[in-house]
């Protein structure tokens, strides 16, 4: 089983943006922080069966590399044009219903955005002294947390084999960065600078220096996703006064919102996912097209590019730009509910939910 974004022989390929000529307008030009074309496709180059090859140092990059960058953003994207303005919507307050509201499809659920702090590089570029000014801003604030946000920051470096192994068999901590981010050069200085912050319930986490400056996760069993959502507000918003009050801000505009390392999560950076038991669904030779009609990224439980385990799958929305957040958590709830219908129907024998017709 793989997802739109995993590297898969059988996944038609991408078109290649990187034209001769888009590279003999680039190949020279060189982004305030020193950051080059060649470092922004070496993740590509490397990697042949790459969904999206391509990763920005800086936030300058998507406007010194714009010709290459706002090819890759309008395909990835769905028709997403360099003209196109992103608006933000975090009202927890819309959204309507909620997952598996019987309680027996569903294991778990997480929704994560990234944050970057704007002047400090972005991972594949950042220099070792920002990584450590990031992880100390970072750190700084999140000890200033209240309430059921207050928690804890452990950084890798001095994290015992054992608790890091735990951590992340537990899907609370992230694991060193792939082929993909290793060639992107998102993994310099491994562990350095890395950690990750969590509340005594692990219900509210941030992931410090991964693929993102931050990863900001709120997540808890069961399909509630209205609570996970809230939750994940208040502490997006808690973390921004805290970044705020170092005199920094998140790197956002209005054409790509907030802007990541990776331009597939530009715009809200929200995933919005469940771990659903989907036996039948998951083997139906329609599964990966029903995803896709539902807007649905499928993808293994131990993370992305991973195989799914015992009929259960990772589901979330597929997009990430050009919709809100409140879009986007309702079409994973909507989604993931048709699918649930349809595991009903094929174990009855009844017909499929009319959205899958
Ligand atoms: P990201 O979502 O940050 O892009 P991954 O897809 O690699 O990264 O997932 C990171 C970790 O979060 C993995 O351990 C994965 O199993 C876990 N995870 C993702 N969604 C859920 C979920 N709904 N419930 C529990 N764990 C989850
Ligand atoms: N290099 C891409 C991954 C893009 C989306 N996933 C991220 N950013 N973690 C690939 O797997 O082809």
């Amino acid at each position: 089983m793989v997802d739109e974004c995993s590297p898969s022989s059988t996944r038609p390929a991408r078109p290649l943006h990187l034209t001769v000529d888009v590279y003999e307008q680039l190949k020279d030009k060189i982004t305030p922080n020193g950051f080059t074309l060649e470092r922004a496709i070496q993740s590509g180059v490397d990697n042949p069966d790459s969904g999206v090859g391509l990763y920005a140092g800086d936030e300058e990059c998507y406007s010194v590399f714009g010709p290459l960058f706002d090819a890759v953003i309008e395909d990835y994207h769905g028709g997403y044009k360099p003209s196109d303005k992103h608006v933000s919507d975090l009202d927890a307050a819309k959204l309507k219903g909620t997952v598996d509201p019987e309680g027996k499809y569903v294991l778990s659920t997480r929704i994560r955005v990234g944050r970057n702090i704007r002047g400090l590089g972005l991972s594949p570029g950042c220099s070792r002294a920002q990584r450590r000014e990031v992880e100390s801003l970072v750190t700084k604030g999140l000890a200033n947390l209240k309430g059921d946000l207050a928690g804890k920051y452990f950084p890798l470096n001095g994290m015992s084999e054992a608790d890091r192994k735990q951590l992340v068999a537990d899907h609370f901590l992230f694991k060193k960065g792939d082929r993909f981010l290793e060639s992107a050069g998102a993994n310099r200085d491994w562990p350095e600078g890395r950690g990750i912050f969590h509340n005594n319930e692990k219900t509210f986490l941030v992931w410090v220096n991964e693929e993102d400056q931050m990863r900001i996760i709120s997540m808890q069993s069961g399909g509630d996703a209205k609570q996970v959502f809230e939750r994940l507000v208040r502490g997006i918003s808690a973390i921004e006064e805290q970044v705020k009050a170092a005199g920094r801000e998140f790197a956002h505009n209005d054409h790509l919102g907030y802007i990541h390392s990776c331009p597939t999560n530009c715009g809200t950076g929200m995933r919005a996912s469940v771990h659903v038991q989907l036996p039948k669904v998951g083997a139906h030779p329609n599964f990966k097209k029903w995803c896709a009609k539902l807007r649905l990224q499928p993808r293994g439980i131990h993370g992305e590019h991973s195989e799914s385990d015992g009929g259960v799958y990772d589901l979330s929305n597929k997009e990430r730009l050009g919709k809100s957040e409140v879009q986007l958590v309702q079409t994973m709830i909507d989604g993931v509910n048709t699918l649930i219908a349809a595991e009903k129907a094929l174990a009855e024998g009844k017909p499929l939910p009319s959205e899958l017709q």
